[in-house]
């Protein structure tokens, strides 16, 4: 079975001002649909026709670079969608207020570290929330790789990830890295990163 790309989950402009539509034109209709036709290319006729893209992910380590490369963009930006929404932003609140709390002291104080991690990872990359032996930990990864990956540095489930790529922010911020990082906060769907908080604290 193929891979295909889904339609965004919200209009282009919806995240106005924040992240502008061009640019989300662009990443979805442009970057991820590469990801998705080179990934599909490189399993054609091979055994992971077969296997879901969690599966590739997870098994980064033994596939080509190409299936790790594009299975892991195709993975990371459905999740970097669903992380997003139109008039979304401001504080989480309960279970996973109460874990940022216990975690990183404060909700500024996350976002300093998260902020940190996307600013310090050199090139392109992914900085990413993660539940790691059920507390919450900040991280970042190389490239198209993710935290559910064997070859990750640091593992654990994703909660929430900020795509630090030039593509994801070069035509509105150029190379204000972090004034996108500082935008980012203003668009997270948190009701969707609580969501997967519960189900990996399970
Ligand atoms: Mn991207």
């Amino acid at each position: 079975m193929a891979f295909t790309l889904a339609p965004l989950p919200f209009a282009y402009e919806a995240l106005e001002p924040h992240i502008d539509k061009q640019t989300m034109q662009i990443h979805h209709d442009k970057h991820q649909q590469a990801y998705v036709d080179n990934l599909n290319k490189a399993i054609a006729g091979t055994d992971n026709e077969n296997k879901t893209i969690e599966e590739l992910v997870k098994h980064a380590g033994t596939i080509s670079p190409a299936v790790r490369n594009n299975g892991g963009g195709h993975w990371n930006h459905n999740f970097f969608w669903d992380s997003l929404a139109a008039n979304a932003g401001g504080n989480p609140s309960g279970k996973l207020a109460e874990a940022i709390m216990a975690a990183f002291g404060s909700f500024d104080a996350l976002k300093e570290k998260f902020n940190n991690a996307g600013m310090t990872r050199f090139g392109s990359g992914w900085a990413w929330l993660i539940v790691k032996d059920g507390k919450l930990e900040v991280s970042s990864t190389p490239n198209q790789d993710n935290p559910l990956m064997d070859v990750a540095e640091v593992k654990g489930t994703p909660v929430l990830g900020a795509d630090v790529w030039e593509h994801a922010y070069y035509l509105k911020y150029q190379n204000k890295r972090a004034d996108y990082l500082t935008a980012f906060w203003s668009v997270v769907n948190w009701n969707k990163v609580a969501e997967r908080f519960d189900a990996a604290s399970k």
